[in-house]
């Protein structure tokens, strides 16, 4: 493409994407409907462009999911040192800054764990805990685990601008037993989503990595190629 025509694309697309600059829904679960516990590797129910979550809801650790689940909730039961986790992969040439847990209903049996913690990863970089939680909610209708630390996260500056990608865990705590159950509960619109931005990164006019990673696998074959013919191989 001529240069100056993608520059001109490029621009337009970063000045739309500057003047439409507010939080939207970048990841969300809706879970009514779903029963049996639900599957390991929940689909999202809502994802924005420029992200993927190939895994789903993920739980893991100590659990298990027989029993009788309740209906319209995604969970297991004997989860005391159970983990349930999410990771969002940003698209290359795209950055996002997370602002906050718009959902996080929960609803626990009364055995269920009745405290955990939130935790973010961006990238490979350190497990870090970003709240502490209580599940209040034992009846049919859950409740909300939201906590301020959850709602705003724009002030978390390992949350902003993300190239690579974020994983929340969730590691519950404090079952009163091993059959206890624990789960995200519906409510009125998701009952897990996380609000945020995405931006579309400044080009820059230089050949992308790709590209030279491309250039430089070619010499080295033929460097190899070259090597072997003057020892005199195959
Ligand atoms: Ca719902």
């Amino acid at each position: 493409m001529n240069k100056l025509i993608r520059n001109i694309l490029l621009g337009a697309a970063l000045a739309g994407f500057t003047a439409s600059a507010q939080a939207a829904t970048i990841i969300g679960w809706e879970v009514n409907g779903v029963n049996s516990y639900g599957v390991n590797g929940y689909t999202a129910s809502v994802l924005a462009d420029y992200v993927s979550n190939a895994a789903g809801l993920v739980r893991s650790g100590e659990f298990d999911t027989s029993g009788s689940p309740a209906s319209n909730a995604w969970g297991a039961r004997g989860f005391s040192s159970g983990v349930v986790s999410f990771t969002l992969n940003v698209t290359d040439g795209y950055e996002l800054s997370l602002a906050g847990f718009d959902n996080f209903w929960t609803r626990r049996s009364g055995t269920g764990p009745a405290t955990g913690r939130l935790y973010y990863q961006v990238g490979n970089g350190e497990k870090t805990l970003l709240s502490s939680l209580n599940f209040t909610g034992t009846n049919s209708t859950g409740a909300s685990a939201l906590t301020s630390a959850m709602e705003d996260l724009s002030t978390i500056e390992a949350l902003q601008h993300i190239t690579d990608s974020v994983t929340f865990s969730i590691e519950n705590l404090n079952a009163g037993g091993a059959t206890g159950t624990w789960y995200i509960s519906n409510h009125s619109g998701y009952d897990l989503s996380l609000l945020g931005e995405l931006k579309l990164l400044a080009p820059v006019d230089v050949p992308e990595p790709s590209t030279w990673a491309l250039l430089g696998a070619g010499a080295g074959l033929l460097f190899i190629t070259w090597l072997r013919r003057r020892r005199g191989e195959s």
